[in-house]
């Protein structure tokens, strides 16, 4: 059955809740059909992902969805089936009364973020009721199991990912429309996009050494002007400079198709946040994730639970040496560097893991379409 969803998304900071919430809007619209209303405050940060987006216009329609201004004054709206909270979006006072006096009362979810721990499974799909309107809340998690929520995984992406990975011409195109070369088969392509990190001396250290040589990719953002004070000098996305072996290619910031094949095409993709470490993973490309910072060390926790599944069926060795990777990122530890060294005689494990870890994801199921048939059973 068709049904009406309300999908608000705040932008704190980043791109992490907009990917996310631009990704569910989009899915839930073309694949189980519904009809899809996006609420954001910040059309700016949105038209980084989306090129379509025009930040002017108070209402537009993008593939299929509705996309809306949240600004201070809120239309006059009739709310959906269904209304979602991009990760705690406070909802106008206006609009949760208008949620209450609608019958039947919206499904109201609260979508969280992603997170490898235990806990999550125990704490999915609770309800919160409204403590004095006649609404219930309910917390849906994303995760790793089929206990959880799943993961956003759009139909048909493994087929044309490994399309793509599979199609040298298309690879060529790829690397051309950025402006590079196709990297000889020596060089080690690798995608970087991370927070300000004090293990990034040490790392371009290590690349700038390595017996083959690598490029790293870096879009426009954080780590681009990190690398620019390492290198000692302004690096503008276009701009190609050398350090040793390492080659460091500047690129502009992509949209999320674009990110996707940078991500299909690189050898290791250095990812962060939420969005992009899914999307790394779903590359199937070996992958190294600096969580998003939090007080009292919560995103190291964060780590150790994605490592504890993410590396449990990789051989010791190699183990060993991705979590030690890992870890030493998100410490921001010079130790980066060496581990970086170990991990390169492992290369072809992580690869060949890698693959399969995108394979085994399908298991915990696609979030769209969990969330859709978990509003659905309250409908009823
Ligand atoms: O931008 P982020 O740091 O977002 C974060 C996280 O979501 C975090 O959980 C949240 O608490 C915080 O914001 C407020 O990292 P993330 O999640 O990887 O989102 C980046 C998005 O940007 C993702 O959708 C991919 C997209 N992207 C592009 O479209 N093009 C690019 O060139 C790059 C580098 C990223």
């Amino acid at each position: 059955m068709t049904r009406t969803w309300d999908i608000f998304c705040s932008v704190v900071d980043n791109y992490g809740d907009i990917g996310v919430c631009w990704r569910l809007a989009r899915q839930l619209s073309s694949e189980p059909g519904h009809s899809v209303r996006l609420w954001v405050d910040n059309l700016e940060s949105f038209r980084r992902l989306c090129p379509a987006v025009d930040p002017a216009q108070a209402l537009q329609r993008i593939k299929g969805v509705e996309v809306r201004r949240w600004g201070a004054t809120f239309p006059r709206a009739e709310p959906a089936d269904i209304v979602v909270e991009g990760f705690g979006a406070r909802l106008p006072d206006a609009w949760l009364e208008a949620m209450a006096a609608r019958l039947p009362h919206p499904v109201w979810i609260n979508l969280e973020y992603l997170s490898a721990e235990s806990w999550v499974e125990g704490c999915h799909g609770l309800p919160s009721p409204h403590p004095s309107l006649p609404l219930v809340k309910h917390f849906f998690f994303p995760g790793f199991t089929a206990a959880t929520g799943g993961l956003l995984m759009e139909d048909g992406l493994a087929r044309t990912r490994d399309a793509f990975q599979g199609d040298p011409a298309a690879l060529a195109a790829f690397w051309r429309s950025l402006g590079l070369a196709s990297p000889g088969d020596s060089a080690l392509r690798v995608s970087l996009f991370c927070y300000r990190n004090a293990a990034l001396a040490a790392l371009v250290e290590a690349w700038s050494c390595d017996p083959s040589p690598v490029v790293c990719i870096v879009p426009e953002g954080t780590a681009l002007t990190q690398l620019s004070h390492i290198a000692g000098r302004r690096i503008e996305p276009g701009s190609r400079i050398k350090l040793g072996g390492l080659s460091i290619a500047a690129i502009p910031f992509l949209d999320l198709e674009q990110y996707d094949r940078l991500l299909w095409a690189c050898d290791f993709n250095w990812v962060r946040g939420e969005d992009s470490f899914v999307r790394a993973q779903l590359a199937a490309r070996p992958l190294v994730w600096q969580a998003y910072p939090q007080q009292e060390g919560a995103h190291l926790r964060k780590t150790s639970a994605f490592l504890e599944r993410y590396a449990s069926a990789l051989d010791p060795a190699a183990r060993r040496v991705q979590c030690a990777l890992i870890e030493a990122w998100n410490r921001e530890s010079a130790d980066v560097g060496r581990h970086w060294v170990a991990l390169r005689s492992h290369r072809n494990a992580l690869a060949a893991h890698a693959r399969d870890w995108a394979g085994n994801l399908a298991a915990g199921g696609s979030l769209a379409i969990k969330l859709a048939e978990f509003c659905e059973d309250r409908l009823k």
